[in-house]
């Protein structure tokens, strides 16, 4: 190692920055972590983490004690760069890929022969060959010869994203060779499961064919959600028979998909190919259109009653998390407020402020009409029902998590709906609802 260079830069700070700079930090690699953003820069100065993530701030303690991590707005002469910023996507849905045009304009002055470049960030196919490279190519250096290219997602799950940093298998596409073998080097350093080697396109698919799947997938299990509701039968009950085969595993229907990942990833992929990419595409409308489905439903469990109060359980995109990244939860939500309502919303997950949202599960319910469970934390399972009962103006539920138990609410007098279970039409609820 020359005199004062570090052996690895980190471009970016965030979710998945700040857990590889640390990890790296953590196994004896001498690392510089760089954000633009200087009050991240400063609170990690201050030894404080900014995200939420488990045993992120006890490494970030003990990498800075150690002084194998350093933190600044600005990058370092390093022996290998990695980019791990963010994709946002643009209104139109294309990739906005700004931030990894800038991270590496910014690397570019520290760039030199033997360099090693590694994208981590998720991004649309060949933006490696047509974005990084003639960005990297203005250096003068040869392209694979004197710098090594390589993009190699990130797969990893917020809540266990130290775990699954290591114990993951990893993508490794370099633009050459050379560049692969570089960089299966320095993952080496902690990656404990299988590290695949590919080129760089291919890499870039896989990691955006994953969330893919599963975005086909749920849009499968909320078609035939939509189905069942029209047919009569029970989805959830049907798929979990269907499950039984051992070679099949259809996902759970819902109010739709949220996150920065699922609900996006789809996209690049169409960005590149939209004329082939049929299905990816029906996919993405299907599970964009449930939070609207949901919202119909609410409308009819509320019909003829007179300034009607619908108690939201939920605002995350999934259950345990305070994210709401293009939560499903929201849409519905916003859904709901055109129309002359009142809504009270409840997350214990989710503390900033939100309009309508209030603090507890019974100032929710109290005087409400209809009870819609939107996200499935574990919260929701055992909340007090007799006291939701006696506190309703009308004892309705609809479900669109499955996450309830059904015969308890039924049991204090609850019409009980949940989305996909066409087993008991909504004329015969109604009449139940209207006894009560
Ligand atoms: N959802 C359903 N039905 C299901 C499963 C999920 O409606 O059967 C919904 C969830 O409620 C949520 C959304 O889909 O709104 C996405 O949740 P998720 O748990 O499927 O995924 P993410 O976005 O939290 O994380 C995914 C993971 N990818 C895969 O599992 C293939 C993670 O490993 C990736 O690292 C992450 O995307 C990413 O960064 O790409």
């Amino acid at each position: 190692m020359e005199q004062g260079k570090k052996q690895l830069c980190v471009m970016g700070l965030g979710y998945i920055g700040l857990p590889t700079a640390l990890m790296f930090a953590h196994h004896g690699v001498s690392v510089h972590g760089v954000d633009v953003n200087a009050e991240v820069v400063e609170k990690l100065n201050q030894r404080k983490v900014h995200i939420v993530e488990p045993g992120l701030q006890e490494m970030l303690i003990e990498v800075l004690d150690s002084g194998k991590l350093t933190v600044g707005t600005s990058p370092q002469a390093a022996e290998a760069y990695i980019i791990a910023v963010p994709t946002p996507i643009n209104p139109d849905h294309s990739a906005n890929l700004h931030f990894v045009k800038s991270a590496t304009e910014m690397i570019l002055p520290y760039v030199t022969s033997g360099t090693l470049v590694v994208l981590e960030s998720t991004v649309p196919p060949k933006t490696v060959e047509e974005t990084l490279l003639p960005i990297l190519s203005k250096t003068g250096l040869r392209i694979g010869a004197d710098i090594l290219v390589s993009h190699s997602p990130e797969r990893v799950l917020p809540g266990k994203v130290l775990e699954e940093l290591v114990h993951n298998d990893r993508i490794v596409g370099g633009i050459n060779e050379e560049s692969s073998r570089r960089t299966v080097d320095l993952y080496k350093r902690f990656v404990k499961g299988t590290i695949h080697v590919t080129d760089a396109t291919t890499a870039e698919m896989v990691k955006l064919m994953e969330n893919t799947y599963r975005d086909i997938n749920i849009a499968f299990a909320n078609e035939l959600a939509i189905i069942a509701e029209k047919l009569g039968f029970d989805v959830w009950e049907a798929i979990e028979l269907a499950n039984c085969h051992p070679r099949v595993n259809i996902h759970k229907p819902g109010p739709g998909v949220g996150g920065h990942c699922i609900a996006v990833d789809p996209w690049f992929i169409y960005e590149r190919a939209r004329e082939e990419a049929k299905l990816i595409h029906l996919s993405r409308k299907t599970n964009d259109h449930m939070p609207q489905h949901v919202v119909n439903h609410v409308l009819k469990l509320v019909e003829g009653v007179h300034r009607p109060k619908v108690s939201v359980l939920g605002l995350a995109f999934k259950g345990n998390i305070d994210d709401m990244r293009e939560s499903p939860a929201v849409r519905v939500v916003e859904g709901l407020r055109k129309h002359p309502l009142q809504l009270a919303i409840f997350d214990p997950y989710v503390t900033g402020d939100f309009k309508d949202k209030v603090p507890t599960f019974e100032e929710a319910v109290k005087d409400s009409d209809c009870i819609v469970v939107l996200t499935d934390h574990r919260d929701f399972r055992d909340v007090n029902i007799g006291g939701a009962a006696a506190s309703m103006r009308r004892k309705v539920i609809f479900d669109t998590r499955n996450i309830i138990d059904r015969s308890q609410w039924e049991k204090h007098g609850f019409v009980v709906h949940e989305i996909g279970n066409g087993k008991q039409s909504l004329m015969q609820r109604e009449a139940a609802a209207t006894k009560e």
